[in-house]
């Protein structure tokens, strides 16, 4: 198998997370020719990254199908608690993190110094204040997001966590995270997991930031 990922992409880093946290051995490279060339469009018709190369040479894109697909295929060690509820907590946040968190921090970083003059700004931003409120909520106090195990909601949480004090910077709103006690505790701890801490460091200098390494 084989993933194609980039370091400065947000949606592909949680599988990376996923890869590492269960030590698989799966090639990752960038997305041959470019992410927007021909090559690569014939490769994974969606163009976009990440995208996973099955054994049988299928194309698997989107970051939430591969996540699952590792998991079936690997369940150890378990990326998802055991109960019903449990689980359904974890895709809850894999799904604010998906959809309210980084596709409003990757659409507000393209907006850079023009934020605010953007007709799509406000309905950006309030995306993601909805997104970080609901976490306020949902993440858990102590531990990791859905306890004290890493599982598939800090995969698609830590990255996404990382890059927002950088996006809110760039949209004059350095201190957004400030208001989020929960998620400020949060992003502390999850930097301690080995997996998230490699994806992290391998983030950074791609987004001007410092490594996630104490
Ligand atoms: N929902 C997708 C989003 C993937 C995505 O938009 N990736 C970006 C890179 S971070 C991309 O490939 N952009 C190229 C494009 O949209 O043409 C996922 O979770 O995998």
């Amino acid at each position: 198998m084989r993933l194609y990922s980039e370091h400065n992409s947000p949606f592909s880093a949680p599988v990376r997370v996923a890869i590492y946290a269960k030590g698989l051995e799966i090639e990752i490279e960038p997305p041959p020719g470019g992410l927007l060339s021909a090559r690569f469009h014939a490769i994974n018709p969606l163009g976009t990254i990440p995208c996973l190369i099955l054994d049988s040479g299928v194309p698997l894109p989107e970051s939430a199908a591969i996540l699952e697909y590792l998991e079936d295929r690997f369940p150890d060690p378990p990326l998802r608690p055991d109960s019903a509820e449990a689980r359904a907590h974890v895709r809850l946040l894999q799904r604010i993190a998906e959809l309210q968190i980084t596709t409003p921090l990757v659409e507000l970083a393209r907006l850079d110094g023009r934020a605010s003059s953007d007709p799509t700004f406000a309905t950006w931003l309030t995306r993601l204040i909805r997104g970080l409120s609901s976490l306020q909520i949902y993440v858990k106090d102590e531990g990791l997001a859905a306890g004290p195990d890493l599982t598939l909601a800090d995969c698609q949480l830590a990255p996404a966590l990382f890059l927002l004090p950088k996006v809110a910077s760039s949209i004059g709103k350095p201190h957004l995270l400030a208001a989020y006690p929960t998620l400020l505790r949060y992003v502390e701890a999850v930097r301690d997991h080995a997996a998230v801490r490699r994806v992290l460091d391998e983030m950074a200098p791609a987004w001007g930031l410092q490594a996630a390494a104490a």
